[in-house]
């Protein structure tokens, strides 16, 4: 059976604050603080298992390998002389899985194909490494290349983000959808990190119809705020959109570009005066999972955040309160990843597919989960001071957690 898997990335052992991100607050924040593999990584598999007790499928994909032994060497560099590039070869950021690549349903696409393309991610020197390693797992778990296509990245003259930047309305996950790209012009101080010749390549390399497409501009302010992606500020499923009153450039033209193909659109705008756009970035209110769940009704995962914080809270009450079409939220802690700007919607990239139909490697389970735990806990440092990165002895006991994880998934040909 067609259904949305959400497949979160597991946080690798050298997950570090490096403040690599420039335009992302949490990031830059927290920069040189002590970092938790650990725990992070735990966090991790306790939100896989909140959202598998919903009822709800959950896929998974592992760390690439880092330190990336192939980075200083190809840029005549060394972890004695060279602190920032050495922070970028231990970035543990694939963990975002919601940037590993673009995904089009088959219902969408024009050979009836669920199409991928990994995002290429070249705003950011540690995050532009990714994808050759993040194309490599796609290629195994949806080899299947009847219900699946993967294409090459979008050649690097234009940044594409992947699916942070990509909302997708719908009847149901399983019938044909309106894909509305969201990208970047400017942002102040900091870059617009997805390109729109970016979102229209993967649309058109997609095989999507132009009559189901939507391309949107993002509000520079919202990126001069920190919201580096779009969705930092507004989310979709089915037929709503979750969205902060200064997400897009033009708001109600995109409200009306997107109801003009997908006129059942229904939208939930969280207005200024009761959630400031500052605030919605701060406690990460829309990198939510807007979730269907198999009673049918819709539910937000939230970030613990977003409950610690009485204006969030309150709109959130006034919201389950109200007769909308999102009835439950349900908060989760991912605090390691929350302070590097990654929420729960950052962690998880969507795919609508037959779960039959994927290597059943990169599906979890309740006793893969366990068997994570224990591999986690046996193998991932416990604590990383920025001091420690570039460390010899650490960089071999990563390297070497991350193949204890591979051999317990038996997936030692990504070794
Ligand atoms: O690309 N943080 C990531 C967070 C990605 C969040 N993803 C989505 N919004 N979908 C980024 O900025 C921080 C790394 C560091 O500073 O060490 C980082 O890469």
């Amino acid at each position: 059976m067609v259904t949305e898997i959400n497949f979160d990335g597991i946080v690798g052992p050298s997950h570090n604050y490096a403040g690599l991100s420039l335009g992302n607050l949490a990031a830059t924040s927290h920069a040189g603080d002590a970092s938790y593999p650990r725990a992070a990584a735990l966090q991790g598999i306790a939100k896989m298992r909140h959202n598998m007790a919903l009822g709800l499928p959950q896929g998974f994909f592992v760390p690439l390998p880092r330190p990336n032994p192939d980075y200083l060497p190809r840029l005549g560099a060394t972890p004695e002389t060279d602190p920032v590039l050495t922070a970028q070869s231990w970035s543990a950021s694939s963990m975002w899985t919601a940037n590993a690549a673009t995904v089009s349903p088959a219902p969408d696409s024009a050979d009836g194909r669920c199409h991928l393309t990994p995002a290429n991610l070249v705003t950011m020197p540690h995050r532009a490494q990714e994808w050759p390693d993040t194309m490599r797992q796609l290629a195994l778990a949806f080899a299947d290349r009847t219900h699946f296509a993967l294409h090459d990245p979008v050649p690097p003259t234009f940044g594409d983000e992947g699916a942070a930047n990509h909302m997708r309305l719908c009847e149901g996950h399983g019938a044909p959808g309106v894909e509305v790209f969201v990208y970047g012009r400017s942002g102040g101080a900091f870059p617009a990190r997805q390109h729109e010749q970016a979102s229209r390549a993967v649309a058109r390399l997609h095989g999507l119809d132009p009559a189901r497409t939507v391309f949107v501009e993002q509000a520079p302010e919202a990126i001069a705020a920190g919201a580096f992606h779009n969705d930092v500020v507004s989310v979709a499923n089915e037929r709503v959109l979750f969205t902060h009153a200064e997400a897009f450039a033009d708001q109600q033209g995109a409200y009306d570009a997107i109801r003009a193909k997908f006129p059942a659109l229904e939208v939930v705008e969280v207005p200024s005066d009761a959630v400031s756009l500052g605030e919605a970035i701060k406690t990460y209110l829309f990198n939510a999972q807007l979730l269907t769940l198999p009673s049918g009704e819709m539910g937000l995962v939230v970030p613990t955040e977003c409950t610690d914080s009485p204006a969030v809270s309150a709109w959130l009450d006034s919201m389950v309160a109200s007769n909308g079409p999102i009835r439950r939220v349900l908060p989760v802690d991912v605090r390691q990843s929350m302070a590097n700007g990654g929420g729960p919607a950052c962690l998880r990239l969507r795919v609508v597919a037959d779960p039959a139909t994927v290597d059943p490697r990169f599906i979890l389970s309740e006793a893969k989960a366990d068997l994570l735990e224990r591999t986690i806990t046996a193998n991932w440092p416990e604590q990383i001071d920025m001091a420690d990165v570039g460390n010899p002895a650490l960089a071999k006991d990563i390297v070497a957690a991350r193949q204890a994880l591979l051999e317990a998934l038996d997936l030692s040909e990504l070794g």
